[in-house]
């Protein structure tokens, strides 16, 4: 098949590379010029080794052609993103990609949105953009196949992953079926559009609802004097036990987004989401708290350092990442603030150009992301440049206890209280 994919993203990028070694003649499309230029010089954006190799192939031998407008192809394969402006659904790009892609259809091509969308969007968006370019809808056939992989580890996921994929009738969905059987082994399962959109949608509403459980836990293990990483963990041990980790908040363009197209769908209906939503926002508040207690003294005189702007560990994305949000609070409260990421290039704020310069004179450290690269941060190193010896660990990533014998004194989200205030007072 011709397939033009729309949208040259960590989905789409990943996805046409695939397609193309499938052997689809594959062309793709993106609005940003600079990424066209760059992909077709053979510059893959990302850190992410294995999807730039298969990006890189593909481009190479010409299997993935980098297009300059959305060519008349077999299949579209749509995947722009959809993000939140005030917690509202923002469906522009698909609006935009699927205006587009009606434009260049044919009767009987398959036209497949990946972005994940609010229930009922994909028969709506993609119908109305067919019939405002005087084409009927019904002549086409039209699925929706929500991307499922986990940044980190694409290409792995897109290849053994389950798909779901839902089709304006079970016609269309068992043709998109076919398309995806090509370079899928996971398993394909079939169901209408608006199953398929839902399905998407409380996959990552599930992780965010059970993220807060998780940190509501933590708090409360706080204040009982008791470990909750060893409460999650034996508890875990039961078969139809599975809670998720505590942490300083819940980044990523997906999983804090997402739980609102749900609630904005039925603000009466979602409750449990919506509180669960705001448990996970007030964690960075959670941190700075922390910040005030056990960094006593004028804000302005102190300065903070943060390891970690990646929303979560081992990737360079910084999007909605808990780290942006606690730097903000600081800097609202008047501390001086440091970050230092070795894998982010991209930030609200200029970064740290090293580890050094971040903790240098740096009053308390946090620990943000679980990079493995901070593994090697040791507590002599840290605190021979530090003025203060705190330290804040908001995934309990360290061994507090080496940091402790370096004289620090350590703060762990979730943790039995190990260096309380009154120690900290007597210090
Ligand atoms: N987090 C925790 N505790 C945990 C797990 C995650 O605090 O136990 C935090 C992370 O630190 C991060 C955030 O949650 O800040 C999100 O990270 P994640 O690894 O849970 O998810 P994403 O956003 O990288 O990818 C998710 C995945 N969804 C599910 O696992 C249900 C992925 O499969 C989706 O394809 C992706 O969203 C997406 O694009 O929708």
């Amino acid at each position: 098949m011709k397939i033009s994919v729309v949208g040259l993203g960590y989905i789409g990028l990943p996805t046409g590379a695939m397609l193309a070694e499938a052997g689809h003649e594959v062309c793709g499309f993106d609005v940003n010029a600079q990424l066209r230029s760059r992909l077709r010089a053979g510059e893959i954006p990302g850190t992410e080794n294995p999807v730039r190799e298969l990006a890189a192939k593909a481009i190479a031998e010409g299997r993935m052609r980098v297009s300059e407008r959305i060519e008349s192809a077999d299949a579209y394969v749509i995947c722009t993103p959809t993000p939140t402006i005030d917690n509202r659904p923002d469906l522009s790009f698909v609006e935009a990609a699927a205006t587009a892609v009606a434009a260049a259809a044919r009767p009987g091509d398959l036209i497949v949105l990946e972005s994940t969308v609010p229930p009922g969007t994909t028969e709506r968006i993609v119908g109305n953009a067919l019939r405002r370019a005087g084409k009927k809808p019904g002549e086409f056939r039209i699925a929706h196949c929500p991307e499922r992989v986990i940044p980190g580890n694409i290409v792995y996921e897109l290849r053994h992953n389950a798909r779901v994929i839902g089709g304006r009738t079970a016609s269309d969905a068992r043709y998109a079926r076919d398309l995806y059987a090509s370079f899928v082994d996971g398993e394909l399962m079939l169901t209408d559009c608006t199953t398929a959109e839902l399905v998407k949608v409380v996959e990552n509403t599930y992780r965010d609802v059970n993220i807060a459980f998780a940190n509501e836990l933590a708090l409360l293990a706080e204040e009982l004097g008791v470990d909750v990483w060893e409460t999650i963990e034996l508890a875990n041990k039961h078969p139809r036990v599975n809670i998720l980790r505590p942490g300083p908040g819940v980044g990523g363009h997906c999983i804090p987004v997402d739980p609102h197209f749900l609630s904005n769908a039925n603000p009466f209906s979602t409750e449990l989401i919506q509180t669960a939503r705001r448990v996970n926002e007030r964690m960075p508040h959670r941190v700075v708290r922390r910040v005030v207690e056990y960094v006593p003294g004028e804000p302005a005189e102190k300065k903070i350092a943060l390891l970690g702007a990646a929303y979560k560990a081992d990737v360079d994305d910084a999007r909605e990442s808990p780290t942006q949000r606690v730097e903000e609070l600081l800097r609202e409260r008047g501390y001086r603030t440091c970050v230092y990421d070795p894998l982010v290039t991209s930030f609200s704020r200029p970064l740290c150009a090293s580890l050094e310069e971040a903790v240098a004179e740096a009053d308390a450290l946090i620990l943000m992301t679980d990079h493995a690269a901070f593994r090697a941060v040791e507590p002599g190193m840290a605190g021979g440049l530090m003025r203060g010896r705190v330290l804040i660990d908001a995934r309990r990533f360290f061994d507090a206890e080496s940091w402790r014998a370096a004289g620090f004194t350590t703060y762990v989200l979730g943790a039995r209280a190990s260096s309380s205030l009154a120690d900290l007072a007597m210090a």
